[in-house]
């Protein structure tokens, strides 16, 4: 993709006020593929002075072209950057695979096509969107008149995790675009590609010159924290580990500035024995494994009903043991590397406090062997575990890993207590052919967002975030406007 800034330096950039830049630091890390260890890239990161300079192009943005344009042609534009993804599909792509280590075939139909339809949806969205009036009596006869006026917050911190880039990313940029804001994207040290390319489509649809920023870096020290800390951004919306939700949230307090987290799970999945158990098994088998379970609305816990417990446990080992671990762009690849070799480390030592506890390894535990070319990646084996209690590591702590721990369960309300005793409370996925019990249970499942024999199946108009300390705040469709703009009345007395 010319003039990305990535292949015209050879080095991932930041993106300030309409051009790439290196920045001021002086610093740069090193992007490492989590396939075979070798180098993706070099990154240039952002000191506080660029961060600085990118949150003060935003405002400048806002004081300017982007914020004085009508919402008709804002829209247009936004639309428009939906359309520069998908021209450049190839490119986001390739760069996206590179960065994660996922398997083409799940980029190429998850996180790349999703990036597009996120500025697609919040510009039909926000098209939609219509202020509300109201007429009120007076005493003296003549009444007044209500209106509300919608506007953008200002400059918007978008800070990013690195398991779904391009999608975690443009799910935030896109309403907050939509909606007329400017916008100050951190994406994740380990993913940085995407966002800088993005400021490319930015430039080609001719969206005004700091209305799209991107500053490269870390989190504390780095340009995660300068963004947060800084008084010239007015809201900040953040998906990442609920460790750092606080850290933001302490900054965030500073000004008292909205904050939209999405935030770390424990999900459980509950298998009844009147389920269609094909189905239960296939949509088990993604929601743990897909990604490398490196998804925040991923199975790892596993709940079944008694008289198909074993059953379950049988099919599920298959269908791990079924998934293909290899590069990328192999046909056959169903299973990526996890992130980094740090993040293996973390993952490997779940996989040994669970043997510790006494854990039943029904498959996995360990890392493949995959061969001298890919012997530097952060490979693992999907790993099945039971016999655990409720309160071993494994079964209470977020992993982030192909891994899940099953276990039989009686009843309804035993089940739902079960699934309920987590601080978190992001998502679940319950397998019945019982509609009155589907009906009966999610609703009691403390989370926000419940499927009923599916997984990860996105009507982009739904409210998505978490409960308990899975999140705060919900966005998609009229949702990410609540979060996005501010509403003021006016009052006028006839
Ligand atoms: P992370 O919290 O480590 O990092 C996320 C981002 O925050 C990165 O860009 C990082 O550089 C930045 N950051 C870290 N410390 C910071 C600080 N003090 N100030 C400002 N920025 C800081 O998360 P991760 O490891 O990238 O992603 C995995 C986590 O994200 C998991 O816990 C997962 O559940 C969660 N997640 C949640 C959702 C959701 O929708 N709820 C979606 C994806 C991931
Ligand atoms: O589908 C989405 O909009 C979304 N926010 C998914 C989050 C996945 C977490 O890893």
């Amino acid at each position: 993709m010319e003039g990305s800034g990535r292949i015209m330096q050879g080095a991932v950039m930041n993106f300030i006020d309409g051009a790439y830049t290196p920045g001021t630091s002086g610093k740069t890390f090193r992007n490492i593929s989590p396939v075979d260890g070798s180098l993706v890239s070099e990154v240039h990161e952002a000191g506080e002075a660029d961060v600085d300079a990118a949150v003060r192009a935003a405002a400048a943005a806002m004081d300017g072209d982007w914020g004085r344009m009508p919402v008709a042609e804002r829209v247009k534009m936004v639309a428009a950057i939906a359309d520069g993804i998908t021209k450049h599909f190839d490119d986001f792509l390739e760069a996206e695979v590179a960065d994660t280590g996922k398997p083409v075939s799940l980029a190429s139909h998850l996180d790349i096509p999703r990036g597009a339809a996120n500025f697609q949806i919040f510009a039909d969205t926000v098209k939609q969107h219509h202020d509300e009036a109201y007429r009120m009596p007076t005493p003296d006869g003549t009444g007044a008149l209500n209106y509300t006026v919608t506007k953008p917050k200002g400059v918007i911190g978008v800070i990013c995790p690195w398991n779904l880039p391009l999608l975690l990313m443009t799910w935030k940029v896109g309403p907050a675009m939509a909606c007329g804001n400017a916008v100050v994207v951190k994406p994740s040290e380990e993913t940085p590609t995407t966002a800088a390319m993005l400021g490319q489509v930015m430039n080609e649809v001719g969206v005004p010159a700091g209305a799209y920023n991107v500053i490269q870096g870390f989190g504390p020290g780095s340009a995660g924290e300068f963004l947060t800390q800084h008084p010239g951004v007015d809201a900040i919306t953040f998906t990442g580990e609920t460790a750092t939700g606080e850290a933001i949230m302490r900054n965030a307090a500073k000004g008292v500035r909205g904050v939209s987290f999405e935030l770390g799970g424990k999900n459980p999945a509950i298998v009844f024995a009147d389920c269609d158990m094909d189905k239960a098994i296939e949509g088990t088998a993604r929601s743990v494994f897909a990604n490398c379970g490196q998804v925040c609305l991923g199975t790892e816990r596993v709940y079944v009903q008694r008289p198909v417990f074993d059953e379950f446990v049988t099919k599920l080992k298959a269908a791990a043991e079924g998934l293909k671990c290899g590069a990328p762009g192999d046909k056959d690849t169903n299973l990526g590397p996890l992130i980094s070799v740090e993040h293996r480390n973390k993952v490997l030592g779940y996989y040994e406090k669970a043997r510790e506890a006494g854990a039943t390894v029904v498959t996995g535990g360990g890392v493949p062997d995959m061969g001298n070319a890919l012997a530097g990646g952060a490979w693992v084996q999907p790993t099945i575990w039971t016999g655990l209690g409720e309160d071993a590591a494994v079964v209470r702590e977020e992993i982030f890993g192909p891994c899940c721990h099953i276990a039989p369960f009686d009843d309804e309300d035993e089940v739902i207590r079960l699934a309920n005793d987590t601080p978190y409370g992001l998502a679940c996925s319950i397998w019945t052919e019982n509609l009155s019990r589907a009906h009966r249970v999610a609703p009691q499942v403390e989370v926000g967002i419940c499927w009923v024999n599916s997984w990860f199946l996105r009507d982009l108009r739904t409210p998505f975030g978490g409960s308990k300390q899975s999140g705060i705040g919900r966005e998609g469709g009229f949702y990410s406007l609540e979060f996005y703009t501010e509403t003021s009345n006016v009052c006028v007395k006839l």
